[in-house]
């Protein structure tokens, strides 16, 4: 009998309820579960209390694997190491995942983890896993990094490997009923990759550094097998796309939007990534067969309203590109959700330069963001706060201008998504993103409100619910037209409702 594998998805944000499949885990088990492996996935929507059955099931586990990107997830992925290790002196830890990716030798020299593994995990981890079993170290395995007797190793950099031969996504290591949401455009959907990486250069953006603008996507016919296979054996009708960027290959994409035409699948997809420029200028080919597979929404980088920031970004293209792209999605009826960025670093600039330049960002973004809302009411926005990765060109310019870069893995669990994290941007104008993006946004979109009303099973509480609802989004909407952001009462309700809610 092999010995069993556990593996750990730590919860990525205080108020995000993780709710979704434990993807990045279900991918790393291929090769693993092909060759017989027991696996325990762990992720919080799965165990009412994910640390007990770590300190369990490590008894009996050969290694412990952790997910994380940057940020929160650090936190329960150390608490969760340190618990192994408690239970069984003899475990391997081993991490992976974005932030292990971007910051591998700083990770390792946290006394609970043994192993980083990074970029690609799935053949690596299975390596990894066959070296322990005979008692090897891991010498020649690309991507890996160990230690031993004190020592660091550090082998060179994996590329990204097509998966087309790979082993199916073994979705049986959990159960799937408690990874099915109600979102907006489906009652039971799950997540799903189908590609990997990114060819473009963003200079904030660490698929930059961890897939060096390399890219592969799973073949058309087996996208659309897999997505045959969650509608007829999990009954799942929507599919929430996480793969950076959907669009790559054009022709790919239209095979698999004319391939759910064709077969007849009922299954709709959401969220699928895309660049203002490339989709603006696509055919009306692609658009039509966006329209007549029922596509929900696509997710764009649109980033700012501001043609300054675009190119200290390296966006590589205008901000009329996102104009002729937000009308393309009007004229087809496809929904939008623009991602946008504000607090960017610019060399040669005081910290008062910079926080007038925030300003002024924030401003253009918002006017740009009120036309696009304006053209469909379930078109949603989303304003982040700058935040420096690792080995992304914009990182060292960030130092420079006086981020203080955590010096230790635990720091970095402090990146909060809406905390404020360089000097230049004040705590009013973190304040006002975060309320604008997580609140204000949220009531705007017309469509909210069917996800949320769909979480909530009891009659009573979806009644007082869809009340409060309507008063919040009254509130919000007044707030936009006025762009009123000061005394943000409502909003610290609103967090306190959120925080105490367990279903939304
Ligand atoms: C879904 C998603 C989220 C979800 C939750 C994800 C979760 N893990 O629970 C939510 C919405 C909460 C979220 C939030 C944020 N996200 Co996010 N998110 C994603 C997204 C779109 C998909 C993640 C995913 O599941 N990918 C599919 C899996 C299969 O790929 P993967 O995770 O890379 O896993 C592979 C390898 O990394 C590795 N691997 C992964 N885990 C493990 C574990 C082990 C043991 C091993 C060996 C290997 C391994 O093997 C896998 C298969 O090859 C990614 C982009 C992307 N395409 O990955 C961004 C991404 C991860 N997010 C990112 C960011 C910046 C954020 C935010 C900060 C803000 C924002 N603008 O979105 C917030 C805040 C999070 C925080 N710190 O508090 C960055 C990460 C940067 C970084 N250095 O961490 C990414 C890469 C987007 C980008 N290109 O900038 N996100
Ligand atoms: S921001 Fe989007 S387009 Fe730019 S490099 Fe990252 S994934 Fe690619």
């Amino acid at each position: 009998m092999k010995k069993s594998i556990l593996l750990f998805n730590p919860r990525p944000d205080p108020y995000y309820k993780p709710v979704d499949l434990p993807i990045p885990l279900i991918c790393v088990s291929r090769f693993l579960d092909k060759d017989g492996y027991p696996i325990n996935i762990i992720a919080e929507n799965l165990y009412d209390d994910p640390y007990e059955e770590i300190r369990e099931s490590a008894k009996n586990s050969l290694v412990l694997g952790i997910s994380a990107m940057t940020g929160l997830q650090i936190e329960g992925g150390i608490k969760a190491s340190k618990i192994a290790k408690e239970a069984n002196k003899n475990i391997k830890i081993i991490w992976g995942g974005w932030h292990p990716s971007v910051h591998p030798e700083q990770v390792l020299e946290n006394p609970y983890i043994d192993i980083v593994i990074k970029g690609q995990g799935a053949r690596a981890l299975y390596d990894v896993v066959q070296r322990i079993e005979k008692g090897e170290n891991y010498e020649g395995i690309p991507g890996v990094l160990w230690k031993e007797n004190g020592q660091t190793h550090i082998n060179p950099n994996r590329e990204l490997e097509s998966i087309d031969d790979w082993p199916p996504l073994p979705y049986h290591l959990v159960d799937i009923e408690k990874c099915v949401v109600v979102t907006e455009f489906a009652t039971r959907t799950i997540n799903y990759v189908s590609s990997y990486g990114c060819p473009y250069r963003c200079a904030f953006c660490s698929e930059v550094t961890v897939n060096d603008r390399r890219w592969v996507g799973l073949n058309p016919e087996a996208v659309l097998d897999d997505l045959e296979k969650l509608q007829n054996t999990y009954h799942i009708n929507g599919v929430n796309l996480y793969d950076s960027l959907f669009f790559v290959n054009v022709k790919r994409a239209k095979a698999i939007l004319k391939g759910i035409i064709d077969r007849g699948l009922t299954i709709r997809l959401g969220n699928l990534d895309g660049r203002a420029k490339q989709l603006a200028e696509a055919d009306d080919e692609l658009w039509e067969l966006l329209r007549d597979s029922k596509t929900y929404s696509i997710l764009c980088g649109a980033e700012s309203g501001d043609q300054e920031s675009l190119d200290v970004i390296d966006k590589d293209m205008d901000v009329e590109d996102n104009y002729k792209f937000a009308e393309k999605c009007r004229q087809y009826g496809i929904k939008v959700i623009f991602s946008t960025l504000v607090g960017i670093p610019m060399l040669n600039h005081t910290h008062q330069e910079l926080t007038e330049k925030t300003n002024g960002q924030i401003s253009s973004t918002i006017s740009m963001l009120d036309k696009f809302l304006s053209y469909d009411s379930r078109n949603r926005g989303q304003m982040f706060i700058y935040m420096p990765y690792p080995g992304t060109p914009l990182y060292d310019t960030a130092v420079e201008l006086g981020f203080q870069e955590p010096k230790q893995l635990e720091g970095w669990a402090h990146m909060k998504l809406y905390d404020k994290q360089t000097p230049w941007v004040t705590p009013k104008q973190a304040r006002t993103v975060s309320m604008i993006s997580s609140y204000i946004f949220m009531f705007l979109d017309t469509d909210t409100i069917l996800w949320a009303k769909g979480r909530i099973e009891n009659p009573v509480k979806k009644l007082l619910f869809v009340w409060a609802y309507q008063i919040f989004a009254r509130i919000a909407k007044f707030r936009w037209e006025h762009k009123l952001f000061g005394f943000p009462l409502d909003y610290q309700l609103f967090l306190f409702a959120k925080r105490n809610n367990k279903s939304i």
